[in-house]
């Protein structure tokens, strides 16, 4: 087989991008680089899922009440796994973990960066091989370089992120990151076992025709919302319609659609949980700071996700995300 010369791999993308930019150490290239390498290590246990035991539930429950599946926790140790014995990371907080994890160590506290992640976002989803996704968030440490990082460094607002991305394992599995240059986006080819270069400068379509929401929560919404749901479902040609509902259930399968093709994701809270389901650190900032990038916006109902200002490691947040127009629209309901 010849390689085609032409495919920029992810170790060759990030290297370019660390060359264009003056002073920089190439850490964040690293970081990456390390961050792909977790995935493809997830990628080949989340393959096989209907083959070996790692299926099923270790019957232990996570700091969100939730029972784990084994495979949260194999993402979980290949992500501090890579990122520990990395040279660009302080310090992790993970979705499945109380606290954070400070890598003590002499290389480690001269790293400039700590990282957030969903190891195995729509875990529910493993048993019937629904695409599922790795979720992270990049940060420039506060604390001082030489020390051991600490929880200030964590609790910042995504603005703050330096790069955020996902991994999605579907019927292809890609990774796509953004930093304030750009989102580019990387399929994960087998034969060579590498990431390669398959969509560059990711834009989020301004408008869209597909809304995504659980219609199963519809009577448990604020009525603003379940006004803008409805005035979807009424969207005529007339007036950039029709619209149809595109609900996975699975937040980086519905986001990675929602990124490439335009629309609208939601997870409002209910009047119950008014903070709906979604956690800041792990999900959402990641996220929205992606689809910024990509022209898009999002918003917890009254203001920019990324500029929600975190009092706890894993606290929740309601998420509006998607096409810059269908979100103005949105969000004047809100209003
Ligand atoms: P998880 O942390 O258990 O994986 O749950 C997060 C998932 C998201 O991927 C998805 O958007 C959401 O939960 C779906 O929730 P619901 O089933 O309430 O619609």
């Amino acid at each position: 087989m010849v390689i085609n010369r032409r495919v920029l791999t992810l170790d060759e993308f990030t290297l370019q991008a660390f060359r264009q930019i003056p002073n920089a150490t190439g850490e964040l290239s690293a970081l990456l680089r390390d961050i792909g390498l977790a995935a493809k290590r997830i990628n080949v246990e989340v393959n096989k899922i209907g083959l070996v035991d790692l299926l099923g539930e270790t019957g232990d429950v996570n700091v969100q009440g939730e029972e784990v599946k084994k495979m949260d926790v194999f993402a979980n140790n290949q992500l501090i796994g890579v990122l520990k014995h990395g040279v660009s990371c302080a310090g992790i907080g993970s979705e499945e973990m109380d606290d954070i994890v400070v890598f003590d160590d002499e290389l480690s506290n001269q790293s400039k960066y700590v990282v957030m992640f969903d190891p195995l976002d729509g875990s529910a989803n493993i048993d019937t091989n629904i695409s599922i996704g790795t979720i992270f968030g990049v940060y420039r440490r506060k604390s001082t370089l030489g020390k051991p990082c600490d929880r200030n460094d964590f609790l910042q607002p995504g603005v703050g992120q330096v790069a955020a991305g996902y991994v999605v394992y579907g019927s292809s599995t890609m990774l796509v990151y953004a930093t304030r240059r750009g989102v580019n986006g990387f399929t994960l080819d087998p034969a060579i076992g590498e990431f390669c270069l398959s969509h560059p400068n990711i834009q989020c379509p301004a408008d869209g025709k597909i809304y995504s929401v659980n219609h199963g929560n519809f009577f448990k919404y604020e009525k603003p919302v379940q006004e803008y749901i409805t005035c979807c479902q009424k969207k005529t040609e007339k007036d950039g319609g029709p619209y149809t509902n595109r609900y996975i259930g699975s937040m980086v399968a519905d986001l990675h659609r929602t990124l490439i093709k335009g629309g609208i994701f939601m997870y409002p809270g209910t009047t119950k949980k008014p903070a709906g389901k979604l956690r800041l650190m792990y999900e959402c900032n990641p996220f929205a700071f992606i689809i910024e990038v990509a022209g898009g916006k999002a918003s917890n109902g009254s203001q920019r996700i990324v500029d929600v200002q975190p009092t706890d490691l894993h606290q929740r947040v309601p998420l509006f995300i998607g096409s810059k127009n269908m979100m103005d629209e949105c969000l004047s309901y809100m209003e």
